[in-house]
């Protein structure tokens, strides 16, 4: 599981890779499963929330220990349906034992470059069919280089729980673009417009469509320029990205440490 010297090629040269089908079939009806229930928890605390909020016009909602993203759009039935949950692995013990998944955390510590890893974040991105809006383009580091000294040691996985199609709305990745660390935003009269990255600073002919089957994992650099056009299918494309660090480190947005565990320190079942 850990990398292979073309996976290690590829991350150097093009900032990202794809491991196809990872995840089984019976895996994957559990992780859906628990991020439907995650999804149902985190809809109910956001009925008594810490903190609702707008943000350019975008619904926020800090409840549950989480920051829950209601999705973009004028009508007001759209700021009740839930885009993304960040952190989400504490709402389902499913999804506690997933972050010490060997799957994840042992090509994670080559990519961190250290033996011993922690979770830096977790996102789930729900994506709805007809639903899910897209992301701009925009690289992670921006958003990261405030609160973290080590942002080069934070690679993310995203880990498809749908086939992921041009059509729903898959990941677009730019090859290349994570060699030149974090590039400057737009400077519009947005709020989070600086954390969007600058078309000058990139070439969209070097735009990749992440189209994966379900279970299968991208993993991506904290640099990597990437973003998705909004779900215009009939079906949902739920994905979940995993970001980790060097352990004995807190998280992004809890103050604890949650460090990975060994393969030897994992229950068996
Ligand atoms: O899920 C997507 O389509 C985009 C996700 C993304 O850009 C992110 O989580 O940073």
């Amino acid at each position: 599981m850990r990398l292979q010297l073309a996976e290690s090629r590829a991350w150097e040269d093009d900032g990202f890779f794809i491991r196809p089908r990872v995840f089984s079939p019976s895996d994957l009806e559990e992780l859906r499963e628990a991020a439907e229930a995650v999804a149902v928890a985190a809809e109910r605390a956001s009925a008594c929330p810490e903190k609702d909020y707008r943000i350019d016009g975008n619904r926020y909602v800090e409840a549950g220990g989480s920051t829950i993203q209601f999705e973009h759009g004028e009508h007001h039935e759209r700021s009740q349906i839930i885009r993304v949950i960040e952190p989400f692995h504490h709402l389902h013990p499913r999804m506690d034992a997933l972050m010490d998944d060997p799957r994840l955390v042992e090509p994670m510590r080559d990519l961190v470059g250290s033996e011993r890893v922690a979770l830096w974040t977790d996102k789930l991105n729900l994506k709805r069919s007809r639903e899910g809006s897209g992301f701009r383009f925009h690289q992670d580091s921006p958003y990261w280089n405030h609160k973290c000294d080590h942002v080069d040691q934070l690679p993310n996985v995203m880990i498809a729980l749908d086939d992921a199609t041009a059509d729903n709305g898959c990941l677009r990745v730019v090859r290349g673009s994570h060699k030149r660390g974090s590039l400057p935003g737009i400077r519009d009269e947005t709020t989070l417009g600086p954390l969007f990255t600058d078309p000058a600073h990139f070439d969209p002919d070097d735009e990749v469509l992440a189209e994966m089957p379900a279970g299968s994992l991208l993993f991506f650099s904290p640099h990597t320029v990437h973003g998705s056009q909004p779900n215009r299918s009939g079906e949902p494309r739920r994905a979940m990205v995993l970001t980790y660090q060097p352990s004995d480190q807190p998280m992004f947005k809890r103050p604890a440490i949650r460090n990975a565990k060994d393969a030897n320190e994992l229950t068996p079942g």
